[in-house]
């Protein structure tokens, strides 16, 4: 049915491609819609199908090989897997899912049509933080303190505010000012955005500032990045995609760590994402 064509490693690197599996070749095959997703855009750069043949990606060609996250990168439960798979260094698929999608591959692995899920060869799960649990795990990660039983208590304590607090003091911003206008095609009700700027988030900020004053390091739990930081990462991705600064006069230590995070590439990348995400 497809006529495929294979191409060894050496040639993409001659044509300025950065390998992906160097080991596993190219495949160009007629009659499939080329998908650029996550790192396959990258790895396609040096390797084009010749005219009239459409690329398949890898995910494509070995289904089962490759985790799968379904969700767009508009939620911030979705932006939280997708910080711990960009700091993990996963290989993964994303399938652009809204919430409610219907498809079946979905709501076989999401039954109550929620975003974030994530599937791994025969093995799926639901909620952000369950998913991010499962990958330190699975990669052998310090992220969630290495099983020191103080440091993951707190991280699972800043997992809960972060989704329970800062999520929803983040959200008005959310809504209006990136969901409104990506998704639905909306603008944005300014006076919502003031509000939550004005009452919703000092409290929030003041409590993060207090957290990240009384830590002995750069990052929320001492000097080593962990899982709080990605937690709350995450929801305050939601903020600069919103484009709500944190006031550093008043929040100064935030707003520093907000920078910290910006330097790490993994959440310049989903902030990335976020921003040039369009609705297909
Ligand atoms: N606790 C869940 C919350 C996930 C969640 O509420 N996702 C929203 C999108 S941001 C959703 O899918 N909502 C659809 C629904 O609840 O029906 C997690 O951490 O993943």
């Amino acid at each position: 049915m497809y006529r495929v064509q294979f191409e060894t490693g050496p040639w993409y690197k001659q044509h300025g491609g950065e390998p992906f599996f160097p080991e596993i070749p190219v495949v160009f095959a007629t009659g499939l819609a080329h998908r650029a997703i996550g790192r396959y855009d990258r790895w396609s750069h040096g390797a084009r199908a010749p005219t009239g043949h459409r690329q398949l990606s890898l995910y494509e060609l070995f289904p089962g090989c490759f985790m799968i996250l379904y969700g767009v990168p508009l939620s911030p439960f979705v932006r939280k897997t997708l910080f711990m798979l960009y700091e993990l260094d996963c290989e993964f698929d994303q399938k652009m899912t809204v919430p409610q999608d219907n498809y079946p591959a979905f709501r076989t692995v999401s039954p109550l049509g929620r975003i974030p899920a994530l599937t791994d060869g025969d093995f799926s799960i639901t909620d952000s933080s369950a998913i991010c649990h499962y990958l330190a795990t699975r990669q052998s990660s310090a992220l969630m303190g290495h099983g020191e039983p103080q440091t993951l208590a707190r991280v699972i304590a800043w997992d809960k505010y972060a989704d329970k607090d800062l999520a929803p003091a983040a959200f008005g911003p959310l809504f209006e000012c990136v969901i409104k206008p990506v998704r639905l095609g909306k603008s944005t009700d300014e006076a919502i955005v003031a509000i939550a700027i004005k009452e919703k988030l000092p409290p929030v900020f003041d409590h993060l500032q207090a957290g990240i004053d009384r830590s002995e390091g750069d990052w929320l739990l001492g000097a080593r990045f962990s899982y709080a930081d990605i937690a709350l990462g995450a929801h305050m991705s939601s903020l600069v995609l919103a484009n709500v600064p944190v006031d550093t006069a008043r929040w100064p230590a935030l707003a520093h760590w907000l920078e910290r995070l910006h330097s790490r590439p993994a959440f310049a990348r989903l902030c990335e994402q976020a921003r040039s995400f369009r609705m297909p």
